[in-house]
């Protein structure tokens, strides 16, 4: 990104040069490489915790920030105990709920102070079912600070910590110190481009994920970027879905034309046909370290078989792209989390997964023990996985497979997550 303006700078500049002399500053602002993160541990994270809360009635809460379930749990609906003894008395919470960066970019905003905006959605699960209880959005600053904001009778306490970090390789712009796939020079871009979401630090993983879709109806859904966002944090990997906006910032993803003309209703797109209309639509230098998923509202051609969806393997010319079928029917809501299923089952395949059966030494990402080869036990499970039925001898389809596929966990198995080969196909 470019700088919008070098006055910033230049004032910084004087005016920190009357008290530490010009060898300091310059010192402090070094960018050696050009990446956009100080050399020094200049570079800032703020974490936002959820420190506390006040509840006016007992109940099992969950919180829904940044589009991601919490607490974190391997069910993705983990809840928070207020028992009727504790109403009303400030309870301790203390999960982190969010973090956002600061490199170079910093130096353009005026003192050196940047805003954040962060949804929170509080859900009360006691009966089983989520009951709304309110919902608001937290802004913070890049400074130290506590504060509190009521939602629907409950008080959250908050806390935003900063802490500062130095530029994880100083000296290669395309280095990739926590192995997401993403060049530190590509999370700086992600951190300007959507309000400090960018990460470079060891550990850091990001996953940034475009979503497209041919037909108004066939949309990315709230409750399919949640749970894919949760997933993916309960396995440690921060995923952004950009479905035309992030993190409140326009992005690349949204309505997608074919050679500028709506997609006809009935067309079966292929994968190779989708990377063509990502090309039409997303930036080069943004589709370089960004998966692709196009939605479609007619299922799609893979190796000229109809299906739900394909996904490209990870190799030099591919594995970022996916085609899926966005909703079993068009006009209706999604069924029983269709739509997040099998996203997360062809996103799978661009990052290097098999189908359970199908895990063996020849799977790009490599074998998985043959206990986890169960196609109910994997997101990456198929149809095609379930044994056909015996009818006195004669095999019959199993007329299950739909169900089946409908009732697998929104997970990969252990060992999948393990061999997951993150980044792989990006550059393509
Ligand atoms: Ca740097
Ligand atoms: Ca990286
Ligand atoms: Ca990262
Ligand atoms: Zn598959």
């Amino acid at each position: 990104m470019s700088r919008k303006s070098r006055y910033p700078i230049m004032l910084l500049l004087l005016i920190l040069a009357g008290c530490g002399g010009w060898g300091n500053i310059a010192e402090a602002i070094r960018d050696d490489d050009g990446d956009g993160w100080f050399t020094n541990e200049k570079n800032q994270l703020l974490t936002l915790q959820l420190e506390s809360g006040s509840f006016n009635l007992p109940g099992e809460y969950r919180f829904v920030v940044d589009e991601v379930r919490f607490p974190l749990d391997p069910n993705l609906n983990g809840s928070f105990s207020v028992p009727l003894a504790n109403a009303n008395q400030v309870l301790s919470i203390g999960i982190d709920v969010a973090t956002r960066t600061a490199g170079t970019n910093i130096l353009e905003a005026a003192n050196q102070r940047l805003g954040f905006a962060v949804p929170l959605r509080i859900e009360n699960l006691s009966t089983g079912l989520p009951i709304a209880v309110g919902s608001t959005t937290i802004g913070f600053t890049n400074r130290d600070s506590t504060f509190s904001a009521v939602v629907g009778g409950i008080t959250l306490g908050f806390r935003v910590s900063r802490t500062f970090f130095a530029d994880p390789n100083p000296n290669d712009a395309a280095a990739d110190s926590d192995g997401d796939g993403i060049t530190e020079q590509q999370e700086s871009v992600l951190c300007q481009a959507f309000n400090g979401l960018g990460d470079p630090r060891e550990g850091a993983k990001n996953l940034y994920l475009i979503v497209g879709h041919t037909n108004s109806n066939s949309a990315v859904l709230p409750h399919t970027k949640e749970l894919l966002k949760s997933r993916f944090r309960f396995r440690g990997i921060n995923l952004h879905i950009d479905d035309g906006q992030m993190n409140g910032q326009s992005g690349m993803g949204g309505f997608m034309t074919q050679n500028g003309a709506p997609v006809a209703d009935g067309t079966n797109l292929t994968v190779g046909e989708a990377r063509a209309i990502r090309n039409e639509h997303v930036l080069a230098a943004r589709r370089v370290f960004a998966y692709f998923i196009l939605l479609t509202r007619d299922q799609v051609s893979c190796g000229g078989v109809s299906a739900f969806g394909c996904g490209e393997f990870p190799s030099n010319t591919g594995g970022n792209v996916v085609v899926a079928f966005s909703k079993l029917v068009d006009w209706l809501p999604d069924i029983k989390d269709y739509q997040a299923g099998v996203m997360m089952h062809e996103l799978g395949h661009n990052l290097g997964l098999c189908h359970p059966t199908q895990s063996t030494n020849n799977c790009p990402s490599g074998a998985i023990p043959a206990a986890e080869r169960n196609p109910g036990a994997s997101i990456l499970g198929t149809p095609a996985e379930d044994p056909p039925i015996d009818v006195w001898g004669v095999p019959l389809p199993n007329p299950m497979v739909l169900v089946n596929a409908m009732s697998r966990p929104l997970d990969y198995s252990p060992t999948q997550w393990t061999n997951l080969m993150l980044g792989a196909g990006l550059g393509n």
